[in-house]
């Protein structure tokens, strides 16, 4: 298997299923493509139908789309259990990916990922603060209900599609309540989290559309 990311600094989308093959502890190979390179542009021609990251080879199958390739692996890992085990549980997991995958525009707009950056006195307008305000109560929410440590007890396919949240609160110093902020704590200091920003700080290209203020 093969998956094909962005500069590990500013993808978010390259970090959800990169992390959930890690979390899975499942071999893969990595190729980093420079965004917004001459190189990058090469790249995503050659490598990525739709000119996005990531996307994900296996055999004869070339997939070009972040949720796509959790779920693909969660069904040809079926024994790792990436969704919860109980219905209900699986439905709402898949509810709460399909909305991190389809909404919180503003949020992606005005908090871009940048492990690398602590932003100080962020101020968020007020449709981030609508954003935040719905991701801090599917949180409490999940967590209240599964008591932790993850959103539904185990590491499953929503904390990979959620992971690039808790960067972003920590980038834009976004206070959380305790509930979530705990979980953010756990999310930030797992080891493969701490892997991607380890490689992240080790890359030197600036996207500037990223570099908020
Ligand atoms: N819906 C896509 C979004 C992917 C996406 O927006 N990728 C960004 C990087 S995080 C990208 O490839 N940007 C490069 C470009 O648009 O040229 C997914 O979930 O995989």
């Amino acid at each position: 298997m093969r998956l094909i990311i962005g500069n590990k600094n500013y993808s978010s989308w390259s970090l959800r299923p990169w992390i959930l093959l890690k979390h899975a502890r499942i071999k893969f190979e990595e190729v980093r493509i420079p965004l917004f390179t001459n190189e990058g542009e090469r790249m995503l021609d050659e490598l990525c139908p739709a000119k996005q990251v990531p996307v994900l080879y296996d055999d004869r199958l070339v997939l070009w789309d972040s949720l796509a390739i959790c779920e693909y692996i969660a069904d040809k890992y079926p024994a790792k259990k990436l969704w919860p085990v109980d219905a209900v549980d699986r439905a709402r997991a898949r509810a709460m990916s399909a909305e991190m995958h389809s909404s919180f525009q503003a949020l992606r707009n005005n908090m871009p990922m940048n492990c690398r950056r602590e932003v100080k006195d962020f101020e968020p307008d007020l449709e981030t603060e609508i954003d935040i305000d719905r991701i801090v109560q599917l949180f409490e929410q999940a967590l209240l209900d599964s008591k932790g440590p993850w959103l539904f007890g185990h590491y499953t396919v929503a904390d990979a599609m959620f992971a690039p949240v808790a960067s972003r609160f920590k980038t834009y110093g976004v206070k959380a309540p305790h509930v979530t902020q705990r979980y953010f704590d756990k999310v930030l200091n797992d080891a493969s989290m701490k892997q991607w920003y380890e490689e992240a700080s080790h890359e030197n290209e600036i996207i500037e559309r990223a570099e908020i203020n």
